[in-house]
């Protein structure tokens, strides 16, 4: 049925979710929209990158009436201001802020969210695409301001995920537990449509997303794995390398053509021992949104993503991600029965 309507957008599709529900109250489904409002702003802000230089920081400010910022604080700062006062939201976290983030007194609701405010901020300067990753929780505390505890709940229990990628088109992502969906934003009337309904990944790929300069640091499953997957051999056609180094692009490619990403632990550094990418704000969102679509997460010890329980805010996690067989052949070269 998603398939044959024509046109819907993504609010329609939000308010379907929520029928989906009856006992909803309708508080995700006004969250979400306000996250979609904070999408459009962001996504806006992006489209004039390179821009403010040209035309001179003090001659330009932005929608807010201020003098332009950095891009990725201007998302942290976006997605902040429309989540402390949509009234559904009692506690925030952000990858960019140590703490967790108060809403507004009066304003406190039922659901939590963690996000990553724009995801590759390495690649702004360079026209790669970047994203807003986002987690949304119900809350555990009885009412009031929520705290940490609230934050700290596993990726089994997000009612919520998605991801906005601003790329060559704007793209938004998300799942409520009922499938997966993409939307397109019409720059022309500043509307998303759904382009991409119930999203499956493909069950088995030919690429793989790694970042591949660290291959000497990796425990030998990830090399043994990598290797096995880039030589072919039989009738098993080679696989390719596609790495964009900003996840959410990377995902999102491998989400729609199939295709596996790896962070895994790094032998020889302190500072890598969990891999690189946040449980909060990276990995447990867009591991609900691969389940959703058919695909798996697990850490490079064989872990499901979504099993984890946060012991930090900013706690690193190693992740494998993507089309089902890739990371089913994954955990055999972690458990040693390839390799
Ligand atoms: P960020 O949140 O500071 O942008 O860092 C996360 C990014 C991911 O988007 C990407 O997958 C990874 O860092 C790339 O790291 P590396 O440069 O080590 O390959
Ligand atoms: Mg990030």
């Amino acid at each position: 049925m998603l398939s044959k309507r024509k046109g819907i957008t993504v609010s329609r599709q939000i308010m379907d979710d929520q029928q989906m529900h009856p006992d909803a109250t309708g508080e995700l489904t006004g969250l979400l929209n306000d996250l979609v409002v904070a999408g459009k702003i962001i996504s806006a802000e992006v489209n004039m990158a390179g821009l403010a230089d040209i035309l001179g920081q003090s001659g330009r400010t932005n929608i807010q009436g201020e003098d332009v910022q950095k891009l990725d604080v201007f998302a942290n700062q976006t997605i902040k201001r429309r989540m402390e006062q949509c009234g559904h939201v009692c506690v925030m976290a952000s990858e960019e802020d140590d703490d967790i983030i108060p809403v507004l007194d009066g304003y406190e609701g039922n659901y939590t969210i963690a996000f990553d405010p724009l995801d590759g901020s390495s690649n702004i300067d360079v026209n790669v695409s970047i994203g807003t990753i986002f987690s949304i929780h119900r809350r555990v505390s009885a009412s009031g301001q929520g705290d940490e505890g609230d934050l700290l709940q596993k990726g089994s229990r997000q009612v919520a995920a998605g991801y906005i990628i601003y790329g060559s088109s704007t793209v938004m992502v998300y799942t409520t537990g009922n499938g997966v969906h993409g939307f397109t934003l019409d720059p022309s009337v500043g509307e998303f449509f759904l382009s991409h309904p119930d999203i499956k990944i493909p069950e088995t790929s030919l690429y793989y997303s790694v970042n591949e300069a660290y291959a000497h640091h990796w425990f030998d499953s990830t090399r043994n794995y990598i290797e096995y997957l880039k030589t072919g051999g039989g009738d098993r056609k080679p696989y390719s390398l596609r790495y964009i180094g900003s996840l959410v692009a990377d995902f999102h490619r491998n989400l729609v053509k199939g295709g596996v990403f790896l962070y895994t632990r790094d032998k020889t550094s302190d500072e890598k021992s969990e891999g690189k990418l946040r449980l909060l704000y990276e990995a447990a969102p867009l591991a609900m949104i691969v389940e959703q679509a058919g695909g798996r997460a697990i850490t490079d010890d064989g872990r499901n993503i979504l099993e984890i329980e946060p012991r930090g805010l900013h706690q690193r996690v190693p992740l494998i991600i993507g089309s089902k067989g890739d990371v089913d052949l994954a955990e055999k070269f972690l458990r040693g029965e390839m390799g």
